[in-house]
């Protein structure tokens, strides 16, 4: 009476892991019992991360948004009344109907990873806005300083493969917390450790993953690109260098070179927080160690100078050949590896020559108020929201709140659960699960293609987001030009157009994953995707645009300086029990995280008069956030960590981290600069005197 479904975990993570979904079909009903990790599938190994391990209480929760909403009240009230999904449908067709026939452009999608799965997040979706003509959104919000940074050194989101990260013999986890938020990748490390191993944690926060390493660097926030610079300038005052590979495989070492020599250890030292000593003695372990891999994540570049800290880091592996070897080089994305046919999927021919323009979703908040040019010339009148929380996880909250209130926006929120921007919708639609639609996958951390079934029918009248998109379309009609048969594509038939031929969709039906044959050792021999087919230390391109070819330290846009009105810099890395904003509502992970916190440590503390536990009050000129302190080592001094990212409406007074974070940008890849935020703290019953 039971089956078990192969199915895919959609949650923003670089594991994506392959599931086993158990289902009941007792009493002719399809009800899921159970999800598990694949043991078939290596990276996931049969186990699942504690947060996923509770989908089903996701799934089946008595809260999630069950039939379509329509807004009664004032905006953002929480008065909503049930409608019937015809009227919700020819309701807001009817609305955008009018907005594209006086100007497409102010519409606007907004979405982003609440699932990866390739076909509810870029296939319907985007084939009808290409065809609408509507604003296009530029996905910033996570990895794009880094991906501009990897395209212009590597050439491409590739690397060392995830599983080789066994054998290495040094690895430095640079900027990423990989047991709170990669569990896959952590086990091949541990298995490294096992084997002799050295790992070296370089974060500003001592995690739990930092407590593990044999090392731990805890320096500045923003100080990546200084740190890196000055190991070169170790190796090559000790000539720890691959000359051979330089010479054969790199472009730029005598511009490099001469940068790097600017950079002593004791130079670096000041800027990151750090004693020389340590930095020479990092510098040592890379250079006479192989086979030796970096293992950088995405924390390190949500500073004004990500990108061009990712492009110093990413020397690294090329001046002392790591890259030779399988178990040696660096991974921070493998995405590029993946042969997804994009074009296929969303259509952008549909544009027909239109070039609409290009809005960033990182400053959402400005761009609702109209205060950029663009903007205030043509307001966005409609913004239509899934997989994706704005509210929550768009920086200067204070703004995108005001934005979403606005009498004159119209908003629709495709949503599993009432988060807080389905709160200010004037349509809440629902969505399916993961457990209730096709999809199928890439990875950001692996090489596998995966495939996920339908285990269940929709919960209550959910629909699959293509489902939404395609009954959108086909009320749009001929008028609008949605004729193209491609609007009626089903969700199987686009699974099946995500790779075409280059992946087997009857392997993938059978068995799940297809594992993509990506060499294990990719730039043993050079070969790099860049047009110069070298891993470039110096970029062509960037100086082209009148750019620095090198990579070089940018200080953060706000250093915070002893003494003045902000003297603390605040990062706010993820709480180990959510995901972004996702799971902030299950009671079981909740228990756990319990509410929101800042760390700071003794040192800070006690300057403040803040106590373990205490009650207190975040601020800075964008606004005000109020959460529980937590005293203790896991702070650097001169760092506070606010971890993320809760609800708005769960916080003590109605705000989260990002309350306090800026729009300002990456140097690359118009990225946001979450980690790159100057603030205060006072004891919450003091705050009147602050
Ligand atoms: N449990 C859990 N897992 C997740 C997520 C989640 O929210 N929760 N989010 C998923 C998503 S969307 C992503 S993009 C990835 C993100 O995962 P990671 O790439 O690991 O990035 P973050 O978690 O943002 O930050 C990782 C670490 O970087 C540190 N850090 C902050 N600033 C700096 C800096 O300037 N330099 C250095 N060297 N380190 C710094 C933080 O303290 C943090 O411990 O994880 C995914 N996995
Ligand atoms: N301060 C601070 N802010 C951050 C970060 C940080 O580290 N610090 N991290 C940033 C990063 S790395 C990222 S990636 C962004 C993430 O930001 P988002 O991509 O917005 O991620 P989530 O907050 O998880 O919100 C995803 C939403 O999609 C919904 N969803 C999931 N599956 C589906 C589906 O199939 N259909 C529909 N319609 N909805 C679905 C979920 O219920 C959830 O509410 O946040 C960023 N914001
Ligand atoms: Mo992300």
């Amino acid at each position: 009476m039971t089956e078990i479904v192969r199915a895919a975990c959609p949650h923003d993570c670089p594991d994506s892991c392959a599931m086993l979904v158990t289902v009941d079909k007792r009493d002719g009903r399809r009800v899921a019992v159970r999800v598990a990790g694949d043991p078939a599938h290596p990276t996931t190994a049969g186990s699942l991360c504690t947060k996923v391990s509770r989908y089903l209480e996701r799934t089946y929760h008595a809260e999630r948004v069950l039939h379509p909403l329509k807004r009664v009240g004032r905006k953002g009230s929480g008065q909503f009344v049930r409608v019937s999904w015809d009227e919700a449908l020819d309701d807001i067709t009817a609305r955008l109907k009018a907005i594209a026939a006086r100007d497409p452009e102010a519409i606007l999608p907004y979405s982003y990873a609440g699932t990866m799965g390739l076909v509810q997040a870029e296939s319907m979706d985007r084939r009808f806005f290409h065809q609408l003509g509507a604003s296009l959104l530029d996905r910033t919000i996570c990895a794009s300083a880094g991906g501009m940074a990897m395209m212009y050194s590597v050439g491409a989101k590739m690397g060392m493969k995830v599983e080789q990260f066994a054998h290495s013999r040094l690895i430095l986890i640079w900027g990423g917390n990989p047991i709170g938020s990669s569990l896959h990748f952590w086990r091949y490390a541990q298995e490294a450790k096992r084997q002799g191993a050295r790992l070296v944690c370089i974060d500003p926060r001592r995690t739990e993953t930092a407590e593990k390493c044999h090392t731990h660097i805890a320096l500045r926030p923003g100080t990546d690109a200084a740190l890196a610079l000055a190991m070169m300038h170790e190796l090559v005052t000790h000539d720890w260098l691959d000359h051979d590979y330089i010479a054969r495989h790199t472009t730029g070492w005598p511009a490099l070179r001469e940068r790097v020599l600017q950079w002593p250890p004791e130079r670096a030292a000041e800027v990151c927080g750090l004693d020389a000593q340590v930095i020479r003695d990092l510098a040592r372990d890379w250079g006479t160690t192989q086979p030796a891999a970096i293992r950088l994540n995405y924390g390190m570049q949500r500073t004004h100078g990500g990108g061009n800290a990712v492009r110093a880091v990413a020397c690294l592996p090329a001046l002392t050949g790591a890259w030779r070897h399988a178990a040696g080089g660096m991974m921070l994305s493998a995405s590029g590896h993946f042969p997804v046919q994009r074009d296929a999927l969303s259509r952008p021919d549909l544009l027909r020559g239109r070039t609409p323009r290009t809005i960033n979703m990182s400053t959402i908040g400005d761009a609702l108020l109209g205060l950029q040019p663009e903007t205030a010339q043509r307001p966005i009148e409609a913004l239509v929201v899934y997989n994706s929380n704005p509210l929550a996880v768009a920086p200067e909250s204070a703004k995108v709140a005001r934005g979403l209130a606005r009498d004159d926006l119209f908003t629709v929120v495709l949503e599993h659960f009432m988060t807080d921007t389905a709160d200010m919708a004037d349509y809440v639609l629902p969505a399916t699960t993961q457990l209730e639609h096709w999809d199928i996958h890439a990875s950001y951390g692996h090489t596998d293609v995966l495939l996920n079934r339908p285990a269940i029918a929709p919960v209550g009248e959910a629909r699959p987001n293509t489902a939404i998109f395609r009954a959108l379309a086909q009320r749009m009609g001929p008028a609008f030009g949605f004729d193209d048969p491609c609007f009626a594509d089903d969700d199987e038939t686009l699974c099946r157009q995500a790779y075409g031929d280059a992946v087997d969709f009857d392997t993938l039906l059978d068995h799940g994953f297809v594992t993509l044959p990506v060499p294990n050792a990719p730039f043993a021999e050079g070969g790099f995707p860049t047009p110069s087919g070298r891993f470039e230390l110096f970029s062509e391109r960037l100086a082209a645009m009148g750019l620095d070819g090198l990579p070089d330290y940018l200080p953060n846009h706000e250093t915070p300086q002893p003494g003045s009105r902000y003297p603390l810099a605040m990062i706010s890395p993820p709480a180990r029990h959510f995901l972004n904003s996702s799971f902030a509502n299950l009671k079981s992970l909740r228990s756990i995280e319990r509410e929101p916190v800042l760390e700071i440590h003794p040192q800070d503390a006690k300057a403040r008069g803040i106590a373990d536990g205490d009650l207190v009050r975040v601020f800075n000129d964008r606004g005000e956030h109020h959460c529980r302190a937590v005293v203790g080592e896991r702070a650097r001094p001169g760092v506070v960590n606010g971890l993320g990212i809760w609800w708005r409406k769960d916080g003590p007074n109605g705000t989260n981290v990002n309350e306090l974070t800026s729009q300002r940008l990456t140097d690359m890849g118009q990225a946001p600069t979450f980690y790159d935020c100057a603030v205060q703290v006072v004891k919450l019953v003091d705050s009147a005197a602050a």
